[in-house]
């Protein structure tokens, strides 16, 4: 069995549809993970008690989401010392800008390492490259997964190349 070193923690199910795109990844990466509903406003008490006890569980790095007035990677990061990602969730009132000021605007002494709105997928990869650095298995496959995202813009440059743009819009199309 893997061990569960990622932990994903959003603040609503609501939040799951974005939040899945980090699990897609760590899941891709073969890195063991956890994934809970928590809310720093309307389960502070279980949350508390989930983060505190996370590094002796062998927690290597947080993955919080949350939406709105964002405090959940904030809070988690006040608490648990290892690397604490933030990813905003995207509102309907004011787009997710709201989430993404709460989360980034960390004062001094507590980071949150945050991606952009809705940015889980960054998420997912940032903890496995903070993995990778002391794990060989997953740097290389991290290696693996750039050359791949590498060859594959480069093709869609032959691509446009060989067809000029209008025949390749009217190809995606299809
Ligand atoms: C935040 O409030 C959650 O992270 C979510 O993005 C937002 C709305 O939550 P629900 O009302 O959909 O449960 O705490």
């Amino acid at each position: 069995m893997k061990n569960v070193t990622v932990s994903v923690i959003m603040g609503s199910d609501s939040d799951l549809p974005i939040m899945k795109e980090a699990l897609d990844v760590l899941n891709d990466f073969g890195v063991g993970n956890e994934v809970l509903v928590l809310s720093a406003h309307r389960t502070f008490e279980a949350t508390r008690e989930y983060v505190m006890s996370a590094e002796n569980k062998g927690i290597k790095v947080i993955i919080a989401g949350a939406g709105g007035s964002a405090h959940l990677p904030g809070v988690i990061a006040a608490m648990f010392p290892l690397p604490v990602i933030g990813v905003p969730i995207k509102t309907k009132s004011l787009d997710g800008l709201d989430s993404l000021l709460s989360i980034v605007q960390m004062p001094p002494g507590i980071p949150v390492a945050t991606v952009g709105i809705n940015g889980a997928k960054n998420a997912g990869l940032l903890a496995v490259q903070i993995l990778s650095t002391s794990d060989q298995t997953l740097a290389k496959k991290l290696s693996d997964y750039k050359t791949k995202q590498k060859d594959s813009v480069l093709a869609k440059t032959e691509k446009l190349k060989t067809l000029g743009y209008k025949k390749y819009l009217h190809s995606q199309r299809l």
